[in-house]
């Protein structure tokens, strides 16, 4: 881990870190009962494909220091909802997260513990604040495109993963017809790993 001040470059076409500490794989089977087409998420399961990739820099999980990396959503649907990270609260649930988009073209899909949601479009050039106690989840609804953003956020965040893959978010994106519609979850809220 660097001692010093440090910089480095986002370059295109990938914006893959010119230095980076880890580098996460996240395929169709870390994203179990997230996708509500049971039957095309087992069919596809034979090839679990890589959905999404995080690069990180690392830095010490403390407060003071800040997170920062990119993160790589591939093209693709899983039956007719488009590819999307798990999502997650922070641990500290009362911790902002900035998202700025370098590539694509995507939904953030976010909601509170007392019931808010929203839906913010990202872009290239598009900058987004995840606010305080907001879940996040990144949707790419090109399907030829990556959808690949900068993300930064404070060390001392931590990651609550489990409420989401219990519950789910309240919304979904799917293609209908050839276009991202945002519909309800009808299983929000049921347990599909309980
Ligand atoms: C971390 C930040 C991003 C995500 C990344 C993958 O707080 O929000 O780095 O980790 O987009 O998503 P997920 O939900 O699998 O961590
Ligand atoms: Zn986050």
């Amino acid at each position: 881990m660097k001692q010093i001040p440090y910089s480095f470059d986002l370059n295109q076409p990938d914006f893959i870190p010119s230095t980076y500490d880890n580098h996460i794989k996240r395929h169709l089977s870390a994203m179990k009962g997230q996708y509500l087409d049971q039957q095309a998420f087992d069919a596809m399961m034979n090839d679990d494909p890589l959905l999404y990739e995080v690069y990180e820099l690392q830095r010490p999980t403390v407060e003071g220091e800040l997170l920062h990396g990119i993160s790589i959503v591939h093209p693709g649907k899983v039956g007719n909802e488009f590819n999307m990270t798990k999502g997650h609260f922070h641990e500290v649930l009362d911790t902002g997260e900035i998202y700025y988009c370098l590539k694509g073209h995507g939904y953030m899909v976010m909601e509170t513990p007392e019931g808010e949601w929203a839906v913010e479009v990202l872009y290239p050039g598009r900058v987004l604040y995840v606010l305080p106690r907001w879940a996040h989840r990144s949707v790419n609804i090109s399907l030829q495109e990556d959808l690949i953003t900068f993300f930064v956020y404070p060390g001392d965040a931590g990651h609550d993963y489990g409420t989401i893959e219990q519950q789910g978010f309240r919304k979904l994106i799917i293609d209908k017809d050839g276009e991202p519609a945002i519909v309800d979850n009808p299983r929000w809220g049921v347990s599909e790993t309980a």
